[in-house]
C-alpha cells in the first residue's frame, strides 16, 4: 500500500521535535491563543483512548490558530503526585519516583505517538522539585495570609489506606480508590480558608463560558443559603444553643432540637449520658454521605431543656445522626410541620407538632409552600411570599437580641495534607505541634526525602516521620521538626496553567509579564468527571494570587469546555456471555459469530477490562495509524458527548484517508497540476473551507470531517494545486502527519505545512446554484421562481410571494397550507 502511516507518522514526528515546530514564541507583540488540556495522572496502564478523545479538541483548534497566525502555546504536564501514582508504587514495590518517571515516559511516547502539537520544552511534572518550589511556596504565602492554618477537625480517616481524604475521594462511606472503609476522626490538620472566597467564587461564574451543568455544579458544592442564627437558653445552664435556620419564620413550631452528636456542647448538658454516649460511639463510624442518605431516622433524647426565645415554650433537646456538625452552627431549631426530615423525626420518636404556616393539605407530610404565618403571637397573618416573613422575624430577632442575619455556605475549607508520601513537603518547622515558621523562598524547594519505607503508617502519622535525620532541624540552639503531612493531590493541580507560561523561571513562578500575555487560556478542554474539585481549587488560587499581585485576572478559565466519554460497543451471545470483538462480524444488518449464523446483541457500555472492550491507542496506532485515530475520533460526533467506539468504524476512516492520498498521487507518483482549476472545483472547496472553518470553532469535528468526505469524493479526479493545497491544509488539523507528508512530497513544498496561512473561504464560490421551479395557486400554475435546490420552505415562499404573476392569486385570501417538496413542487392553497 503506497499510503503507510507507520513510515509517515515516526518521520513527521521526529521532525517537529527536531524543527520545534510548535514551540510557543516568547514574542509578546503576536496575538497569542492558550489551547489548555487538562493534564493527566501518569498511570501505569498508559493511555486509554478517552485522553486523546479529550487533548484532540485543544489540538486541533491550536493547529489551526497557528496556521492563521497565532502565537500558540500548547502545552502538556503530569500531575504526578498524589494518591493514584502511590497505591502503584506501593503495589509494585518501586519507589514513587521510579514508577512515576516510567509512567510519565510511556505517556510521552504515546502522546507523541498520537501527533499532538505540544511544545514539549514546556513539559512540566507535578513531582519536579522545580516545580513543587513554587506550589511550595504558594502554600506560604497562603499562611502568611492566615488563609492556610492548622484545626483539630474531623476529617475522612481510610484506615487502609492510612489517610485523610478529600470529600470528593470518598464515595458512600467508603474511598474512591480501593473502596476502603473510610471513618470520622478528628486530628489536627492543614486546612486552606478557601470558605473566605465562597462568595467570589460564586458570583464569579457568572461571565464564564461554561457548560451550565458545569456552573449548577459548583453552586451546589458552595451552595449558599441566606438566614439567621438564632441562640435558645438552656434550662438551668449559662450555655447557649445556637442553630442556623434558612426559616426563622417558623420559629414558633419549633418543638424539639437536635445537636449533631459528636457537638461538643453536648457533653456539657446531656443528663442522659450513656444512652448518649453509645449513640455517640455508633455515629463516629459514619461518613457523612451515609448520615445524609434518607434512611430510618435514629437519635436519643438528652435529658436536657432548652426554651424558645420567642414564645417561652421549653423544648427537649435531642442528638441525632441528620444534623451535620461542620454545617451550619451544627445544631438545629426542628419544625417537624414545614420541614421534611423534621417531620419524619418526630413521628418516629412520636414529638409533638405544630403548624405555624397556614396552607396545609391533608395527604401532606410537611408543609414546606407558602402561606401566612398563624400561631405566632403577634406576627400572625404575615406571608411567607417574597420572603417577607423571614425578614420581619429576622428584623424582629435583631432588635431583641435573639438572633441575627446570617448568610451560609456548605463549603468547607480544604483539608490541605495527607498522612502520605507522595506529596510536596509542607514547607514548616515545627516545635513540639507550634508552627515556629515557614521557610522562605530561598529555603525552596523543600524536596521530598528518599526514604526505604515509604508505605503509610496505621497510626495515621505521615512516613515522612520515619525519616528522622530530615524531620530535625537544628536552629540556633533550637531543635526544630519538619511537618511530616505532604500536601493533597489537588495542590500541584491548582496553578499548573500558570507555570506553562513561564516554566523555567527559578526567580517567581511565573513573571508577570508572561502572565499577563498568556494568560488566561484562550480555551480549557477536560473530562465532566471528577472536575468540581479540581475547578474550584484552582479558582481559589487564581484568586488568591491574583488578590496578592502575582497574576492580573482573577478567573483562570473564562471558557471551559468537556469531552464526552468514549463508551464502547459491547456484544453478548445467547447465554449473554461476552464475545471479544475480533470474533464477531457484521452483515445483513446483523451481528454474528464470525463465520457463523449465531446472532450477537450489540449493546453500548462503558469500556471495562472485564468486558474486553477497552481500545488501546498502542494498538489502533499500530494497525491503523494515528492519523485513523485522530479522524475516527473526530468523526464519532459531537466532541460534548458520549459516543461508542467501534472496531470496524475505524477502517472506514483508515480508507477515506487513503482516498485522500489518491487524490494527489496516479499510481504511486505524486500528480498534482499547475493548471487553473475548474470553477466547479473552487466550489466544492470553499464550501469545504468555509464548513470546515465554521465547525472547528464550534468543536463540530464530526461534521468538519463528514464536509471532507464530500468534498474528496467530488473532487476525484481533479489535479489542480490551487486546490489540492487548502484541500491538504483543511486537513492538517485532523490528520496532521498525512498532510505534512503531502505537503513536502506531493505538493513539493517545504517548511511544513503548520506555517502555511490557514485558507479562507471565498463568498463568490459559496453562491448556491438556482433551479428554475414552477408555483402553483390552489395546484394551478401560476408563476416561475429561482431558488436554490435545496431552499427551505420559507424561502421559497418568500420568493413566490415576490413574484407579481403569483402574488396576484393570493390576494384579498388567506393561506392555509403550503406544500413544497423542495426542488420539485411549491404548491399554495389558499381560501
Ligand atoms: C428550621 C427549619 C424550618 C428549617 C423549616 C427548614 C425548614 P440549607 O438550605 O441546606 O442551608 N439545618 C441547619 N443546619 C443543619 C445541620 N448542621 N445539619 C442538618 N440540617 C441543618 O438548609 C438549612 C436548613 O437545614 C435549616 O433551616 C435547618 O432546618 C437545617 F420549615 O431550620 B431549618
Amino acid at each position: 500500500m503506497a499510503y503507510d502511516p507507520s513510515t509517515i507518522e515516526p518521520r513527521w514526528q521526529q521532525w517537529w521535535l527536531e524543527d520545534e515546530t510548535f514551540k510557543a514564541e516568547d514574542d509578546f507583540d503576536k496575538p497569542k491563543f492558550y489551547a489548555l488540556s487538562m493534564f493527566p495522572y501518569p498511570s501505569a496502564k498508559g493511555l486509554h483512548v478517552g485522553h486523546p478523545a479529550s487533548y484532540l479538541a485543544a489540538d486541533i483548534l491550536a493547529r489551526k490558530r497557528r496556521a492563521q497566525g497565532f502565537n500558540v502555546l500548547h502545552p502538556m504536564g503530569y500531575d504526578a503526585f498524589g494518591l493514584p501514582a502511590e497505591q502503584r508504587a506501593i503495589d509494585e514495590g518501586v519507589a514513587p519516583q521510579v514508577s512515576t518517571d516510567e509512567a510519565i515516559a510511556n505517556f510521552r511516547r504515546q502522546l507523541q505517538m498520537c501527533g499532538f502539537s505540544y511544545d514539549w520544552s514546556r513539559e512540566l511534572s507535578t513531582a519536579e522539585p522545580s516545580y513543587y518550589k513554587w506550589t511550595q511556596w504558594i502554600f506560604t504565602k497562603l499562611v502568611e495570609k492566615g488563609l492556610a492554618y492548622r484545626s483539630e477537625t474531623f476529617v475522612n480517616w481510610c484506615p487502609a489506606l492510612g489517610t485523610v481524604l478529600a470529600n470528593d475521594e470518598v464515595i458512600d462511606g467508603k474511598s474512591e480508590r480501593g473502596n476502603h472503609l473510610v471513618e470520622r476522626r478528628l486530628m489536627p490538620q492543614w486546612m486552606v480558608r478557601i470558605t473566605d472566597y465562597a462568595e467570589a467564587l460564586r458570583t464569579g461564574l457568572e461571565d464564564l463560558d461554561w457548560p451550565e451543568m458545569t456552573k449548577l455544579g459548583q453552586l451546589e458544592r458552595i451552595g449558599k443559603s441566606e438566614g439567621a442564627e438564632i441562640d435558645f437558653k438552656v434550662q438551668g445552664h449559662d450555655e447557649r444553643i445556637t442553630v442556623f435556620t434558612t426559616r426563622p419564620d417558623t420559629l414558633w413550631g419549633a418543638t424539639y432540637m437536635v445537636i449533631a452528636p459528636e457537638h461538643p456542647l453536648v457533653d456539657r448538658i446531656a443528663v442522659h449520658r450513656e444512652a448518649v454516649s453509645a449513640y455517640q460511639a455508633r455515629t463516629a463510624a459514619m461518613s457523612e454521605i451515609d448520615r445524609q442518605a434518607n434512611k430510618e431516622k435514629t437519635g436519643v433524647d438528652t435529658g436536657a431543656r432548652a426554651v424558645n426565645p420567642v414564645n417561652g415554650e421549653v423544648v427537649p433537646v435531642w442528638i441525632a445522626d441528620y444534623v451535620i456538625y461542620g454545617y451550619g452552627t451544627g445544631a438545629i431549631m426542628a419544625v417537624p410541620a414545614h420541614d421534611q426530615r423534621d417531620w419524619e423525626f418526630a413521628n418516629a420518636m412520636q414529638l409533638p407538632i405544630v403548624d405555624v404556616i397556614s396552607g396545609r393539605s391533608s395527604d401532606e407530610g410537611a408543609h414546606v409552600g407558602e402561606g401566612a404565618m398563624i400561631n405566632s403571637g403577634a406576627f400572625n397573618g404575615t406571608p411567607t411570599s417574597g420572603r417577607q416573613a423571614i425578614s420581619v422575624v429576622i428584623d424582629h430577632l435583631e432588635k431583641e437580641a435573639l438572633g441575627r442575619r446570617k448568610t451560609t455556605y456548605k463549603l468547607r475549607d480544604w483539608t490541605f495534607a495527607r498522612q502520605r508520601y507522595w506529596g510536596e513537603p509542607i514547607p514548616v518547622l515545627k516545635d513540639g505541634d507550634e508552627v515556629v515558621r515557614c521557610l522562605s523562598a530561598e529555603e525552596l524547594p523543600l524536596e521530598l526525602p528518599l526514604v526505604d519505607d515509604y508505605k503509610p503508617m496505621r497510626t495515621g502519622a505521615s512516613p515522612l516521620a520515619r525519616a528522622e535525620g530530615w524531620v530535625q532541624v537544628q536552629e540556633g540552639d533550637q531543635t526544630l521538626s519538619r511537618e511530616t503531612d505532604t500536601m493533597p493531590g489537588s495542590a500541584g493541580s491548582s496553578w499548573y496553567f500558570l507555570r506553562y507560561c513561564d516554566p523555567h523561571n527559578e526567580a517567581t513562578l511565573c513573571s508577570r509579564e508572561a502572565s499577563d500575555y498568556w494568560m488566561p487560556p484562550d480555551i480549557y478542554v477536560g473530562g465532566p468527571e471528577h472536575t468540581v474539585g479540581h475547578l474550584l481549587y484552582a479558582r481559589m488560587w487564581q484568586r488568591f494570587l491574583h488578590d496578592i499581585g502575582e497574576v492580573r485576572d482573577p478567573e483562570p478559565f473564562p471558557k471551559l469546555r468537556h469531552q464526552g466519554m468514549i463508551t464502547a460497543f459491547t456484544y453478548y451471545d445467547a447465554r449473554r456471555r461476552v464475545v471479544p470483538w475480533d470474533q464477531v462480524e457484521e452483515r445483513d444488518g446483523g451481528f454474528f459469530r464470525k463465520g457463523t449464523d449465531e446472532v450477537l446483541d450489540q449493546r453500548i457500555e462503558k469500556m471495562s477490562k472485564r468486558k474486553g472492550n477497552v481500545v488501546n491507542p498502542d494498538e489502533v496506532v499500530r494497525t491503523q495509524g494515528a492519523d485513523a485515530m485522530r479522524v475516527y475520533i473526530c468523526f464519532l460526533g459531537p466532541h460534548d458527548q458520549d459516543k461508542p467506539w467501534s472496531p470496524t468504524g475505524i477502517e472506514g476512516q483508515r480508507r477515506f484517508l487513503e482516498r485522500f492520498w489518491r487524490l494527489f498521487h496516479d499510481g504511486e507518483e505524486p500528480a498534482v497540476s499547475e493548471e487553473p482549476p475548474h470553477e466547479a472545483a473552487l466550489r466544492v472547496l470553499h464550501r469545504a473551507i468555509a464548513k470546515v472553518n465554521e465547525d472547528i470553532e464550534r468543536l463540530a469535528f464530526n461534521t468538519a470531517i463528514s464536509a471532507l468526505h464530500v468534498a474528496v469524493r467530488e473532487l476525484g479526479g481533479v489535479r489542480s494545486r490551487a486546490i489540492l493545497e487548502p484541500l491538504a491544509q483543511l486537513l492538517s488539523p485532523f490528520a496532521p502527519h498525512l498532510a505534512e507528508e503531502l505537503w513536502a512530497k506531493a505538493l513539493g513544498r517545504e517548511g511544513g505545512i503548520s506555517r502555511v496561512p490557514w485558507p479562507q473561504a471565498d463568498t463568490r464560490y459559496l453562491v448556491r446554484d438556482r433551479i428554475k421551479m414552477g408555483v402553483q395557486v390552489l395546484g394551478k400554475t401560476r408563476g416561475e421562481i429561482e431558488i436554490p435546490p435545496d431552499a427551505p420552505e420559507a424561502e421559497a415562499l418568500a420568493a413566490a410571494q415576490a413574484e407579481a404573476s403569483v402574488s396576484r392569486h393570493l390576494e384579498g385570501k388567506s393561506l392555509v397550507k403550503v406544500i413544497y417538496k423542495p426542488g420539485k413542487i411549491l404548491n399554495l392553497v389558499v381560501r
